[in-house]
């Protein structure tokens, strides 16, 4: 899986961390030997956020969390395993329990710590390494030397893209993502469609959302949606090590009062977020927005259709503290992209979101 390898370095640097800092232990609860391995992390509690983002064990593994806070206190609970600890000011606390299920599962912060405080959360990935890993979706954006018209109607020239499917995994299972992607040498295009049983577009509930994110340093865990709560200019949510460019589309933007939106953005390690801003445009900090993306609600087949583009080749490849926050494409390569979506009409909104893994995108 692609972004394994992501997730094995922030563990063996978890792992580092835990044998060079001495811990007080807090509420110590002797475990009995098991089959699986002990797996050793340290997880620090922030406002808004908890890294690492993503815990990955094995079925049957012994997990020990060495947890701390960075500010307040917080609390760290995941519901299918009856975790609820609290996680107090200038106190680690030592948290061990045998990862039984397979699955994944929701962590997140149990006591009010803020404005951010319901964003505030992560996964636990726990393997069966009996399953086989489940298939990699691959986006081909095939050659075209026609124009495609941007305003959320299906071109004739679609018909000859490949659709793949994107399926979401993490809170919010199993929603498809349609995509198809088309490039001329110049653009890149991409047609998406996802079903959503209620149009949230007109500013009375939370907004419909999709956002694609494409890996730029080549380690990120997987992150997708926002990369920061607006509101308060802090990040939320992290992604280990790694870069990643979002396009980041709302079918009603409440800041600004309008339709159809698509904010160009980004998303970096937690220490430099905190310095920076996560929006290509965001008061002239970051690059510039090069998107441009239409969605139409198909009432009909109930499902949004959304199309976007942007140059193959944008100029936000050296933006102070960060370097490149736009993915740059190239035909004839390969890279990572991911998706996530919102239904407004459930309350979804920042990082309570479906999201897909990671998969490829192939231009021929
Ligand atoms: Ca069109
Ligand atoms: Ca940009
Ligand atoms: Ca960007
Ligand atoms: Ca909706
Ligand atoms: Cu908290």
């Amino acid at each position: 899986m692609v972004s394994k390898k992501a997730i094995n370095s922030a563990v063996l640097g978890a792992i580092v961390v835990v044998i060079a800092v001495g811990y007080v232990m807090m509420n110590y609860t002797p475990i009995g030997t098991t089959s699986g391995e002990d797996k050793n992390f340290d997880v620090v509690a922030f406002q808004w956020g908890f890294e690492p983002q993503f815990i990955e064990v094995n079925k049957g593994d012994h997990v020990t969390l060495n947890l701390s806070t960075d500010d307040v206190p917080h609390g760290f609970a995941i519901s299918e395993y009856q975790i609820n600890e609290p996680i107090m000011i200038e106190e680690d606390t030592k948290l061990e329990f045998i990862a039984d299920k397979p699955g994944i599962y929701h962590y997140y912060c149990s006591i009010p710590c803020g404005a951010g405080h319901d964003e505030q959360g992560g996964y636990l990935i726990v393997k069966d390494p009996l399953e086989p890993e489940p298939e990699i979706s691959t986006v081909t954006s095939a050659q075209t030397d026609v124009e495609i018209t941007i305003d959320g109607i299906i071109d004739e020239e679609w018909n000859q893209a490949t659709e793949s499917i994107f399926t979401t995994l993490y809170v919010h299972e199993d929603r498809k993502i349609f995509a198809k992607s088309l490039n001329d040498g110049e653009k890149i295009y991409f047609l998406l469609r996802w079903q959503d049983d209620d149009a949230n577009n007109d500013g009375t509930t939370e907004t419909d959302r999709i956002a694609l994110g494409f890996d730029i340093s080549g380690n990120a865990d997987i992150a997708m949606g926002a990369a920061g709560v607006p509101h308060v200019k802090v990040p939320q949510r992290t992604i280990g090590e790694g870069v990643v460019d979002i396009w980041h589309w709302k079918a009603f933007d409440s800041h600004t009062e309008s339709l159809n939106l698509i904010d160009d953005e980004f998303a970096g390690p937690f220490e430099q977020l905190k310095e920076h801003y996560y929006r290509d445009d965001d008061n002239k900090h970051g690059g510039n927005n090069d998107l441009s993306a239409v969605g139409v609600f198909d009432e009909e087949s109930q499902e949004w259709i959304v199309e976007i583009s942007r140059n193959l080749v944008s100029g936000d490849t050296a933006v102070e503290g960060f370097g490149m926050i736009d993915k740059q494409f190239t035909p004839g390569s390969e890279y990572k992209i991911g998706f996530a979506v919102w239904d407004g009409g459930r309350g979804e909104t920042a990082g309570k979101h479906a999201v897909t893994d990671w998969g490829v995108l192939r231009l021929e």
